[in-house]
């Protein structure tokens, strides 16, 4: 079956975010603090122009610290006021209501909170802030995206109102390297692309920027460049075996996936601001293009996240997807 984010299904859920920015004093923008620029969705900052917004970086309990202390400083030589925030964790929520009331001074007195939009990528952590503010468990948190399925909306103590949205990604991911770190972090359906493609990728990676994780987390000596020598020494060591055809890519691609995933690689950022040329927008990663939403993709996803045939083998691709396009208006 092919693709089938229908462009009235893509057209509401703009929509709804569109009108929800409309109807909002300000945006809290959720981004990964292991991709804080890939998990950045290019278009949300036409959706909310002029609106004032916060940025949380979400997971830093799982990044290099170093790493994030640089993403906050490049971030912060925007206009945009930035903090990270281990959002599952208690505490917090009373910076972040500090933050969101000195950003919009002129409400947050009974009967006119301030109202803000809590919008991002999948999974990424928005219900758990939103449930950090809340001061409970009122949106579903799971780590997978896709479980937010629509709006929720709640006033809470400090003079804010809240809405927690689904999460929102936008057509044709241009930038491949990107895309892998979007999926290694878990902000992909896993049915929507082939793990081994992004266990690839990962191992590559750990290879030239974490060798001693290899080494020491799957006791390896060597480290084969060839990504698949690599996964098969993983495989042996992990006993990811398939019984009379050996080491199984498949189940290792799982683990090595699972295990960035929970931080048991340790703390790691997938980018620094030295893996971009110019601090910017999405745009500057996807150089010649001129399609404001991204130059095309290649392949498609189908509609239960199987890559269509026409999906290069090597490319990770994803057409604008929401967490779950809205069923009414
Ligand atoms: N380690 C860690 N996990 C987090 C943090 N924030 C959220 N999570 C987890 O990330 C997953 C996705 O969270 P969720 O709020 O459902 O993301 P949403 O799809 O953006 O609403 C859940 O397993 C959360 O517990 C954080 O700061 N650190
Ligand atoms: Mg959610």
């Amino acid at each position: 079956m092919s693709i089938n984010w229908f462009p009235g299904h893509m057209n509401k859920a703009r929509r709804q975010l569109q009108e929800r920015a409309a109807k909002s004093d300000m945006v809290l923008e959720v981004l990964d603090a292991r991709i804080p620029r890939s998990s950045q969705n290019p278009m949300l900052a036409r959706w909310c122009a002029g609106l004032p917004t916060l940025r949380v970086l979400t997971k830093p309990d799982l990044a290099d610290p170093q790493v994030t202390s640089s993403w906050l400083e490049v971030l912060a030589e925007g206009q945009i006021k930035t903090l990270a925030l281990v959002a599952n964790q208690p505490g917090g929520a009373k910076k972040l209501v500090q933050a969101c009331r000195k950003l919009v001074p002129s409400r947050g007195q009974p009967g006119f909170p301030v109202r803000v939009m809590i919008a991002g990528i999948p999974n990424v952590g928005k219900s758990t802030i939103f449930n950090l503010l809340v001061g409970k468990r009122k949106a579903i948190v799971r780590d997978q995206p896709a479980v937010t399925r629509r709006e929720q909306r709640i006033e809470v103590p400090g003079g804010l109102e809240l809405v927690d949205t689904p999460g929102v990604l936008w057509p044709k991911l241009a930038d491949q390297a990107g895309a892998h770190r979007l999926a290694a972090s878990g902000a992909i359906r896993e049915t929507a692309y082939d793990p081994l493609l992004v266990a690839r990728f990962l191992a590559d990676w750990l290879r030239r920027a974490h060798p001693l994780v290899l080494r020491t987390r799957f006791k390896l000596t060597a480290l084969p460049e060839d990504p698949d020598a690599l996964l098969t020494l993983i495989a042996r060591k992990r006993g990811c075996l398939t019984r009379g055809v050996g080491p199984d890519l498949g189940k290792v691609s799982d683990v090595l996936l699972g295990e960035l995933r929970s931080g048991k690689l340790g703390r790691l950022s997938l980018e620094t601001p030295d893996d971009f040329p110019a601090p910017g927008s999405h745009e500057s990663e996807t150089e010649g293009s001129t399609d404001a939403d991204g130059p095309s993709g290649a392949g498609e996803l189908t509609e239960d996240g199987e890559q269509t045939d026409d999906s290069p083998s090597e490319a990770l691709s994803v057409r604008e997807r929401v967490d779950e396009p809205p069923t009414s208006e």
